[in-house]
């Protein structure tokens, strides 16, 4: 199994990733609040790019369809959630889908749909997307949304957990990215302490979003794998 990494939505090229299965992850938070919402019995997420295009999906059913996403970190005037993984509990998403728009993760996924499967990732179903790529056994790209096409440190430590879980499993051909992603959490177990010099650790510290940073950097609270498949993401 060979593993890539390409460190931003930006970067994302379609010859890196046809016919390979990407993992895309944006930890802080678009991620994060997919595998939650997924997990709390949400039926589907629909990510889109634009604020108008999540609108006019959702305004055909308000009572099935719920709006979610940010821009700049903030919720969006007229959507029901924001970008924070807390706000999607099982008492507000069970059996509806969720519209999404954020400004890096739901961009990563749409630039993603030339990948043979697209999975959603984050630290909370780590260990559970690694066990579904070892059953999937084709090559794997995996996509750090990053923040405003640059590199991300969350996305990056969170990518490195996910090579430690593959590489005590198989044998796995990685490149210099991979490596370098695999040696700085190895170096770094306690992602809390290094996650801390990741700039939008800092941004969602200064709206005062404590727990979302406790909660996003928690590993393996799930076994939900989400999948995203004809504009949609479900649970397989
Ligand atoms: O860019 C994104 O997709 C968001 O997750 C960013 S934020 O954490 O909500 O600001
Ligand atoms: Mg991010």
């Amino acid at each position: 199994m060979k593993i890539d990494v390409i460190i931003s939505a930006d970067d994302i090229k379609e010859e890196k990733i046809k016919g390979k299965s990407v993992v895309v992850i944006d930890i802080l938070r678009a991620t994060s609040v997919i595998v939650t919402a997924i997990n709390n019995g949400c039926k589907k997420v629909i990510p889109v790019v634009n604020v108008e295009e999540a609108k006019d999906i959702a305004y055909k059913d308000r009572d099935l369809y719920l709006l979610g996403g940010e821009r700049k970190a903030l919720k969006i005037d007229g959507f029901d959630f924001s970008n924070s993984p807390l706000e999607y509990k099982a008492d507000v998403v069970r059996d509806k889908i969720v519209v999404m728009t954020t400004t890096n993760g739901t961009r990563a996924i749409k630039r993603s749909s030339k990948a043979k499967n697209i999975i959603i990732g984050a630290m909370l179903n780590a260990k559970a997307v690694a066990k579904r790529l070892l059953e999937i056994n084709n090559d794997v790209v995996i996509v750090n949304s990053g923040t405003y096409g640059q590199f991300s440190i969350d996305d990056f430590i969170c990518t490195g957990y996910i090579l430690s879980l593959l590489t005590e499993s198989t044998n796995v051909e990685l490149t210099d990215i991979s490596t370098t992603a695999l040696y700085i959490y190895q170096q770094n177990n306690d992602i809390t302490s290094f996650i801390k010099y990741a700039k939008h650790y800092n941004v969602i510290k200064e709206l005062g979003l404590f727990e979302d940073l406790k909660y996003c950097t928690t590993k393996d609270i799930t076994n939900v794998v989400p999948e995203y498949r004809d504009g949609e993401i479900t649970a397989l």
